[in-house]
């Protein structure tokens, strides 16, 4: 007991959505913490849901309901609404994919700018960083311009690899972390 955690109860279930261009690796991320093994994946055509317990880290025992939304772009406007009023948000991008990361920025600071996605924290997954080519995450951070979101955005970006489920767990417990700090300024607001 005393730590930062210790006032969340393990039995809640945190709503979040992954985001992110085709290709990013957003399913690959679902199904890499849903059965901690490499689950080969076709284009997501709509979205894929999960219910997972996380099984390590800070956050282990949390449960979670995910939404992967497919990235291609005839799909995106299905963004909004599924990213309405969640816990958190998780952007997966291709570090190795630089000719689109301009693109990667301008979705997600669309997604950012929505009324009802104000501070709802941001976890940024920097994926692929197995490839020789990934650029490094300070680069990442850069070119997405994170430092741009609206000030009541708290965000953390990850490497990771989702194929061996590297990075993974730093990134889960981070968001938590940012959404626990969240909902107890929210508290303390109410009671004021
Ligand atoms: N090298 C490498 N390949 C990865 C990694 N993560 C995912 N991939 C591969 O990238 C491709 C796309 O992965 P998906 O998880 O289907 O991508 P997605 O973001 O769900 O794509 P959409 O469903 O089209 O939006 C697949 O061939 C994955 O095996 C990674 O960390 N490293
Ligand atoms: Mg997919």
């Amino acid at each position: 007991m005393g730590n930062s955690f210790s006032n969340v109860s393990a039995f809640q279930s945190l709503h979040i959505v992954m985001l992110g261009l085709d290709s990013a690796g957003k399913t690959t991320v679902l199904y890499r913490l849903k059965f901690n093994e490499f689950v080969n994946t076709v284009p997501t055509i709509g979205f894929n849901t999960e219910k997972i317990k996380l099984s390590n880290g800070t956050a282990k025992g949390i449960s979670c309901h995910f939404w992967d939304v497919g990235g291609q772009e005839k799909l995106r406007p299905l963004w909004k609404s599924y990213s309405r009023c969640t816990d958190g948000i998780i952007y997966v991008v291709d570090s190795v994919d630089v000719d689109r990361l301009e693109e990667a920025k301008t979705e997600l600071h669309k997604v950012t700018k929505f009324a009802e996605n104000q501070g709802t924290p941001l976890l940024v997954i920097a994926n692929k960083q197995d490839l020789p080519k990934s650029l490094p995450v300070a680069d990442i951070e850069k070119q997405l311009a994170l430092h741009e979101l609206t000030p009541s955005t708290p965000y953390h970006v990850q490497p990771a690899c989702a194929i061996i489920g590297e990075g993974l767990t730093e990134g889960m417990d981070k968001l938590y972390e940012m959404i626990l700090k969240r909902r107890k300024s929210l508290k303390q607001k109410k009671k004021r």
